[in-house]
């Protein structure tokens, strides 16, 4: 079976973890997203690739779901000791190797589709990992400090502000001029089944669904499309998604979030048992609606949202 999985970080990489143990078969092609992409140290930095990479290579720092496990930060404290910002993303000696090595086969004339490819040959996720594109895409965030506005990176808005600004729009820059990356298209037309991961809706998956071609390709693809639902209990189950959510004026709810997608695009959703209330109103929205635990609390609960989320593909099939 071909399965399609549109991917951010934290989020998107556990739930992966789950599907390979439900479909140990499958072959699985991540298209990840790639807005998250931030330039420091004339390094280019690729959070949601690295945190899939690293989550199904085995090297990521478990709790913090980013980053390298058995990490050490030499680099960073010499840098800070030089004034060399910024101070605020940490990153470590473990992880800069991936982005210089990812920099010089750049700078060499090599996509980033090629570029993770070869990274992947290292850390062999056990999936097919391409970048929504290979042209550069940036969320940047509308934000108003101290009554002025104005866009700041996602990640300064993430990490350094910790969302603690009001977000007043949220924009991919780039999004429109960009192609998907080779292979992201062929993907979609011969899966089997997409899924969309409980990723957060705006700045991951929206964010890979804003390169032109993509959002058409999986509506055309004639296949179940099923997601799951990163809101439980009219919350995030971790992070911050509710403050982007807010931004592009989307409820912090299960039902709120499938209505945003659209019955265009999702042909079922999975919902928490906490918010079984609303499969009625996701169904009456013509998205085939279920409540199951989601609570991705260890790899066999993650693995039965995977298969959860298969069953309801067959059945909408
Ligand atoms: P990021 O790019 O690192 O933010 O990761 P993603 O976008 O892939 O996923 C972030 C989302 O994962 C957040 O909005 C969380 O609500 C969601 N999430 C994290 N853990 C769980 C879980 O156990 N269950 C569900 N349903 N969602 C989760
Ligand atoms: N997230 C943080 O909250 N603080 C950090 O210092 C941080 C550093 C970092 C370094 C490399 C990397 O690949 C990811 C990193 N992240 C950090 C996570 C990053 O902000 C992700 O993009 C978000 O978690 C949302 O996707
Ligand atoms: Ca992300």
């Amino acid at each position: 079976m071909r399965i399609v999985v549109l991917a951010g970080g934290i989020g998107g990489a556990r739930f992966l973890r789950g599907l390979q143990q439900a479909a140990p078969d499958a072959d699985i092609t991540v298209i990840g997203n790639t807005g998250d992409d931030i330039h420091l140290f004339g390094l280019k930095v690729c959070p949601d690739l690295d945190t899939v990479m690293y989550t199904l290579g085995g090297g990521i720092n478990e709790e913090q779901g980013w980053g390298r496990a058995d990490e050490t930060f030499h680099l960073k404290e010499e840098l800070a000791a030089y004034g060399a910002g910024p101070s605020w993303f940490g990153l470590g000696d473990r992880d800069f190797a991936t982005h210089i090595v990812r920099t010089q086969m750049l700078s060499a004339g090599y996509p980033l589709s090629a570029v993770t490819e070869a990274l992947c040959d290292r850390w062999k996720p056990g999936v097919r990992l391409i970048p929504m594109s290979d042209d550069r895409v940036e969320t940047h965030v509308a934000v108003e400090i101290d009554g002025e506005r104005k866009a700041v990176h996602f990640q300064e808005y993430w990490v350094r502000l910790r969302a603690s600004v009001e977000a007043h729009a949220v924009v991919p820059v780039g999004a429109d001029q960009a192609k998907p990356a080779p292979g992201v298209l062929e993907a979609i037309a011969s899966a089997d089944v997409i899924l969309f991961p409980p990723s957060n809706p705006v700045v991951s998956v929206g964010t890979i669904l804003a390169v032109p071609g993509i959002r058409e390709a999986i509506a055309d693809a004639g296949v179940p499309v099923v997601g799951l639902s990163p809101i439980v209990g009219d919350a995030p189950v971790r992070g911050m998604a509710d403050k982007v959510l807010a931004a592009v004026g989307v409820e912090s709810t299960a039902a709120a979030v499938a209505e945003h997608y659209g019955s265009g695009l999702l042909d079922g959703w999975l919902v928490d048992t906490v918010d079984a209330a609303v499969v009625e109103r996701v169904t009456e929205a013509g998205i085939r609606c279920r409540a199951v635990p989601l609570m991705m609390t260890d790899l066999d609960a993650t693995a039965e949202m995977a298969r959860e989320a298969l069953t309801l593909a067959e059945e909408v099939r």
